[in-house]
């Protein structure tokens, strides 16, 4: 190793930090690894096994990051930061581990952002391409950090991306990138709606193959322009677009006038899960799918837990965790796609951390499907103010509370569906302990 070469400046000790630590030392490059916290997770395990990386911890030091090659920040850290902006005023090159990844990988790269259904899509065709005979590898935002994915003999990645990596990936190079949709999220990190849905868009740079949803305007590429674009929608498509055609009564997923799949075999439930279906479509054809493969596929994923699952049914009423609606676009997503579907009425549970969300947003969709709301957690009463007008609102002091609460209202026929519209660290470590939990408590009955 030649220390005296300037170091590349890992930010960051979760789990991207360490991939990214892993990946530059077993290249022998002279690595410097800071975290704002004290403890942070990966440091002990970098002591361990790269015993000659630098480490600092419990503040970032603005010597190091001024001695930088270049700086891979970690998602949960801004790129606003000062000590950071003061490394980019300085020259200082400040990338994202998904950018070195794109930098470093030889297969082509399927990359996939939104607001809400990333998880569902990624994961969906990440099966469509292994059903298909590729050998693939699917990561990013869903867990696996970027650069652990990179091998010689991958055929294909499909990768979830947050707005956080995508805010210092400026060169993604995806063959084929989508922003699946747009709503509030995040509004505390950002300065504004826009720079928020702005940060995403920037997955459309130096792509082959853009897949636009024809249902979200804010959805089609607002900087650069893909080479070639390929659209899905709920409605009837044009020639050569993906959605959804009606034929004697019954739903068809299509391309053009080919009617491709009847919606009733979908094997996950609800008109968002259509558009999810759609968007994989789309996405698997620019990537050379085989279409019959994808559609068999289609037929058999059951959608991943703690999205919109149905986990069981207790004296007529069933019950449903959707805790991953961790904001107000996903909970109106749950609502619309269960609410039409459904016997009786909704009884739903809310709550946690709003991140200064808008609340008001869901204020038609639950007076016409909710009957009964429970709101629990730190920003409840933002809730039931946006809402109370909609709706019956019930205040709950616990999650336990709030769950008998909403069984207490629903009788035969109603749904109790948990779709938070909030994040869950006031109460869970995350939003699978939180679904988690509400599943137990399913069990319990
Ligand atoms: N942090 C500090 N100081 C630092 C660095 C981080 O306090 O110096 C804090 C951050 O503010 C954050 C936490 O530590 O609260 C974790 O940040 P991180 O950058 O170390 O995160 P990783 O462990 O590397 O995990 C990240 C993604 N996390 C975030 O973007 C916050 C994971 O997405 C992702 O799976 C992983 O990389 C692998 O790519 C999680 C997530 O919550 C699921 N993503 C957000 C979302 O989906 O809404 C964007
Ligand atoms: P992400 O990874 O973007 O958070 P997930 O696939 O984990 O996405 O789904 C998160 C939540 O988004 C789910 O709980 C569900 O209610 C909602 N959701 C699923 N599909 C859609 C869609 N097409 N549009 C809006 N919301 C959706």
């Amino acid at each position: 190793m030649n220390v005296k070469a300037k170091p590349v400046v890992v930010v960051g000790l979760g789990k991207t930090g360490y991939s990214v630590v892993a990946f530059f030392a077993a290249r022998n490059i002279h690595v410097v690894a800071m975290d704002t916290r004290e403890a942070p997770p990966f440091a002990q395990m970098i002591q361990q096994h790269f015993p000659e990386v630098t480490l600092h911890l419990g503040g970032l030091n603005q010597a190091h990051l001024l001695s930088a090659e270049k700086i891979i920040l970690s998602p949960g850290l801004p790129l606003a930061t000062p000590e950071i902006q003061a490394s980019i005023d300085a020259g200082i090159t400040v990338v994202s581990d998904i950018q070195v990844f794109a930098d470093h990988a030889k297969a082509p790269i399927v990359a996939i952002t939104g607001s809400n259904a990333k998880s569902t899509v990624t994961s969906l065709l990440g099966v469509m391409a292994q059903q298909a005979g590729l050998k693939v590898a699917v990561g990013g935002n869903l867990g696996t950090p970027a650069l652990d994915l990179i091998e010689d003999d991958v055929d294909l990645y499909v990768m979830e991306l947050s707005s956080f990596q995508l805010e210092a990936t400026p060169n993604l190079n995806a063959k084929v990138a989508t922003v699946l949709n747009i709503s509030p999220d995040h509004l505390d990190r950002y300065d504004s709606y826009e720079a928020y849905y702005l940060s995403k868009h920037v997955i459309f740079n130096g792509c082959q193959w853009g897949v636009v949803n024809l249902d979200d305007a804010l959805s089609k590429p607002q900087l650069k322009q893909p080479e070639h674009q390929v659209s899905f929608s709920l409605g009837t498509p044009q020639e050569n677009a993906f959605g959804v055609i009606k034929d004697a009564g019954q739903l068809f997923l299509a391309k053009g006038e080919t009617q491709l799949l009847n919606c009733d075999t979908l094997k996950m439930k609800g008109s968002h899960n259509r558009s999810n279906a759609l968007a994989a479509l789309a996405l698997g054809e620019c990537a050379g799918l085989d279409m019959n493969s994808m559609l068999e596929t289609l037929q058999t994923f059951p959608g991943l837990e703690h999205r919109c699952q149905w986990v069981g049914e207790h004296e007529g009423v069933d019950f449903y965790n959707d805790s991953k609606g961790t904001n107000v676009g996903a909970t109106l997503a749950a609502l619309e796609g269960l609410g039409p579907e459904i016997k009786g009425h909704l009884v739903l549970m809310a709550g946690g951390v709003s991140k200064d969300a808008d609340f008001n947003f869901l204020h038609d969709c639950v007076n016409r499907y909710v009957k009964t709301l429970v709101v629990y957690g730190q920003d409840q009463q933002q809730i039931a103010e946006a809402l109370n007008d909609a709706t019956q609102v019930i205040s709950a002091s616990s999650f336990e509370d709030a769950f008998n609460k909403a069984c207490k209202c629903a009788t035969s026929n109603d749904t109790v569906l948990l779709s938070p519209a909030c994040a869950s660290f006031d109460m869970f470590n995350s939003f699978e302990h939180r679904g988690e939990t509400f599943v137990k408590l399913v069990e319990a009955l």
